[in-house]
């Protein structure tokens, strides 16, 4: 049943401007053309708006914006990134579900999904605002074949992939602020935690956690100190599907981290420095205790960033917080 309504789904998707007829259905999916009606009244009930027209056939007028394992899933083009979705209404973070099911063996490709986390958390154990119903609050779990110093490029990876999926569905040019943070207007709209597991020279699996702030309001960010938090609706003054763009993004994860098993990071690096927040800017960094203002000049080969002072000398910085207030224009 779930498996003939997900075909019923992907095939439906694949002609999103046409009508496919009962007929090309009913011989694509072996089943009746009366078979083919029960799914659509089932899919109705699901959250779809599906128009059928006499001598046509049907198409998809609107997906839901439900979150759900099927819902995320249904339509999804990828060819291994999604294969086993986990959703949950709430949970504490995505990233603790993921550590779970991965040391307990969970597959290269798993994506966890929570509607609401109770504790969402940034780096160095910073808290990170999930609010119920209005964000992407997910987690992958990865499991590649490259050193554990190469790592933080999944991070600079997975930031390309989601600038070009927001681009892609929505009116907004995203950009990335070293190391892990999605700019929109100088404002904070999503970030990546990238967490490993390693054997000295082995990575066992790593998890990747996207929060992207989708559908919140002015109001819902007055908790949130520290950064200028915005979401997608404030940026663009529409509601945006959240399950459409999750599809968005594991797409363009998969594609570029096959680019990258292919070629290397050289490529990402290139799309990375086009999108680079600052880039050729004056900027501040704080590392160590210290303070300096220093010009953004682009990413090492292993995703280090490089800046350069104010005497002219190139630092190749590997863990540091940048700002730009102080540091002009
Ligand atoms: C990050 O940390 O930006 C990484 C955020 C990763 C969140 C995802 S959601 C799915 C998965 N499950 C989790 O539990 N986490 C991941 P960092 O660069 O450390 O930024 C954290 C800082 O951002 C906080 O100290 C606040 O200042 C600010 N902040 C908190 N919630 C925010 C929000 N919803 N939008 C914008 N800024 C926020």
């Amino acid at each position: 049943m779930e498996s003939t309504r997900r075909k019923l789904i992907d095939f439906l998707s694949k002609h999103p401007d046409d009508f496919v007829s009962g007929q090309a259905l009913s011989e694509h999916l072996r089943i009746t053309r009366s078979a083919i009606w029960k799914h659509m009244k089932e899919l109705e009930k699901d959250g779809y708006i599906i128009e059928s027209a006499p001598r046509k056939g049907y198409r998809i007028l609107e997906f839901p914006d439900k979150l759900s394992a099927n819902t995320i899933q249904w339509g999804l083009t990828t060819k291994w990134l999604g294969t086993h979705v986990i959703f949950e209404e709430s949970t504490s973070s995505t990233q603790n579900m993921a550590h779970r099911l991965a040391q307990e063996g969970a597959g290269h490709g798993t994506v966890i999904v929570a509607d609401e986390q109770l504790k969402g958390r940034g780096r160095l154990n910073r808290s990170w605002d999930s609010k119920k119903g209005d964000g992407i609050w997910m987690s992958l779990i990865l499991r590649p074949e490259i050193g554990p110093q190469q790592a933080p490029q999944l991070t600079l990876l997975c930031a390309v992939a989601i600038v070009k999926a927001l681009e892609q569905n929505t009116i907004i040019h995203p950009k990335i602020k070293w190391p892990n943070d999605i700019f929109v207007n100088d404002k904070k709209l999503a970030g990546i935690l990238t967490e490993m597991q390693a054997e000295q020279d082995q990575i066992q699996y790593i998890v990747q956690g996207i929060g992207i702030n989708v559908n919140q309001g002015d109001a819902d960010f007055q908790a949130i100190k520290g950064n200028h938090p915005t979401s997608l609706m404030l940026e663009t003054g529409k509601k945006v599907n959240r399950r459409l763009l999750i599809q968005q993004i594991l797409k363009q994860l998969e594609d570029l981290y096959e680019l990258y098993m292919r070629e290397g990071f050289s490529p990402v690096k290139q799309m990375w420095e086009e999108k680079a927040y600052k880039l050729g800017k004056s900027i501040t960094v704080k590392a160590k205790n210290e303070e300096w203002s220093a010009v953004l000049k682009g990413i090492h080969h292993d995703g280090a960033l490089i800046v350069t002072d104010e005497k002219g000398q190139d630092h190749i910085l590997y863990s540091a917080e940048i700002d730009w207030k102080k540091g002009g224009s």
